[in-house]
């Protein structure tokens, strides 16, 4: 249905804390082991399904959403904290779209998470990095950085309520008087084309009213405006059928008879939903309430011009409608993990080669580029990783200028062909 809601955020996650690189030191005694600690994760950024909240709203007024960092290892063996998480609640039927306009998540149930930022990894501190024959490794690494998306976010809101009635009944007028919504309303038949949608709240929580065009005998059949348009009140927990008590016309006693056979052709389920019958325009001709109500005890009568019976009206349907939310299926959501193949490669880049992979950039962004101790392990895992290997295969030669993320450093294989 045209009742879309949509915010575009960016999600920074945390960063890693830096692992520490101190030596175990007391007083008039010689220096001891590393004992430096390792640096915290970063927070993620999670997004999560809570009944609490009914629009996107709040997250387009407010689009970049920031995790914690992770704190940094200290002497002594010291831990740094955790990042703070950020868990944004969003409401359920949100979904989840990448960058590249891929559909993520479907945040379809209550308490439904996903994370979308995921937080830095820690550094390890220098203790990790100790060996028979490195006792004293002077260096440590780095936090990792935290993760940044972009992400759009798209609701679609569904129609708790459907509203049922033939041309000129007073549906949009009813939509109009407990809802936000301005439907177009005249005193002639047919003046709603295009289904319109209208939050009702009442404290708390809220409901969704779905105002659609009249329907008429033979609307199965294509007469009046047809019958496609009942699709947008298909999900509606609860059908309201709403008979003109000042219908000229007709005899709105007829009515709801006519109104579920439309209903059942289109879709036998419907006939089975919860609903209600409610006269409308009482204020017209109270008297002709009598006989719909001989025929129809349980229906109701409002005038959406008096507000007559409005109140009494709105909780009967909002009961109903917290009971059919609390019947329904729970909703399954999903989370799509999608495993990017990012294996290490090597391309041309100008005059240079450029090296590509998560590993390898990872690698290089943990790396205190200070110390000349981490270097050299830096070095060690590219060519345990294959790096030095592929750069040899695609024909780097000695001397050769090699990036990887924003290093860039000379070729110097250490193994010889
Ligand atoms: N007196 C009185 N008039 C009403 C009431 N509700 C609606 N009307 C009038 O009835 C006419 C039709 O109202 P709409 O709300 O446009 O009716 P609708 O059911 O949406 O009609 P379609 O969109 O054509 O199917 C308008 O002239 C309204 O002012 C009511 O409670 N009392
Ligand atoms: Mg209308």
């Amino acid at each position: 249905m045209a009742f879309v809601d949509e915010a575009k955020i960016k999600v920074i996650a945390g960063d890693g804390g830096n692992g520490s690189a101190s030596f175990h030191h007391e007083p008039y005694k010689p220096k001891g082991g590393p004992d430096g600690g390792d640096g915290g994760d970063g927070g993620s950024v999670i997004l999560r399904a809570d009944r609490s909240v009914g629009t996107l709203l709040n997250l387009s007024d407010h689009p970049y959403i920031k995790a914690g960092p992770g704190v940094n290892g200290e002497r002594s063996r010291r831990y740094g904290a955790r990042g703070k998480e950020r868990v944004v609640l969003v409401p359920p039927g949100t979904v989840v779209y990448d960058e590249d306009d891929v559909l993520i998540a479907d945040l379809a149930g209550e308490g439904n998470e996903m994370i979308a930022a995921q937080g830095g990894r820690g550094g390890k501190g220098n203790v990790h990095f100790a060996t028979p024959t490195r006792r004293a490794p002077a260096f440590a690494q780095k936090g990792e950085p935290g993760e940044e998306r972009r992400l759009r976010l798209e609701l679609r809101l569904l129609a708790d309520v459907g509203l049922v009635g033939f041309p000129n009944a007073g549906k949009s007028t009813l939509v109009s008087r407990i809802s936000a919504a301005k439907p177009k309303i005249a005193a002639y038949p047919f003046t709603t084309l295009v289904p319109n949608l209208g939050v009702v709240k009442r404290g708390e929580k809220s409901f969704v009213v779905a105002d659609i065009p009249g329907l008429v005998e033979g609307a199965s059949e294509g007469k009046g405006l047809g019958d496609r348009f009942l699709r947008h009140v298909r999900r509606a927990a609860v059908l309201v059928f709403l008979i003109d008590l000042a219908a000229e016309d007709r005899d709105p006693l007829n009515d709801v008879e006519v109104l579920r056979r439309e209903l059942v052709a289109f879709d036998p389920e419907l006939g089975e939903r919860p609903s209600l019958i409610l006269a409308s325009k009482v204020d017209v001709d109270p008297g002709r309430l009598d006989d719909v109500l001989k025929r129809h005890p349980e229906a109701r009568a409002i005038s959406a011009v008096t507000g007559e019976g409005i109140d009494i009206f709105l909780e009967i349907v909002s009961k109903l409608v917290d009971k059919a939310r609390a019947d329904a299926p729970p909703a399954v959501g999903y989370v799509r993990h999608v495993v990017k193949e990012d294996p290490v490669r090597v391309v041309r880049e100008d005059e240079a080669w450029r090296v590509y992979g998560k590993r390898a950039e990872r690698a290089i962004a943990v790396t205190d580029f200070e110390n000349e101790e981490a270097i050299e392990r830096l070095q060690r895992r590219l060519v345990a990783m294959g790096v030095e290997r592929l750069l040899g295969a695609a024909g780097a030669e000695e001397g050769d200028e090699v990036r990887i993320s924003e290093v860039n450093f000379n070729f110097q294989p250490e193994e010889q062909p």
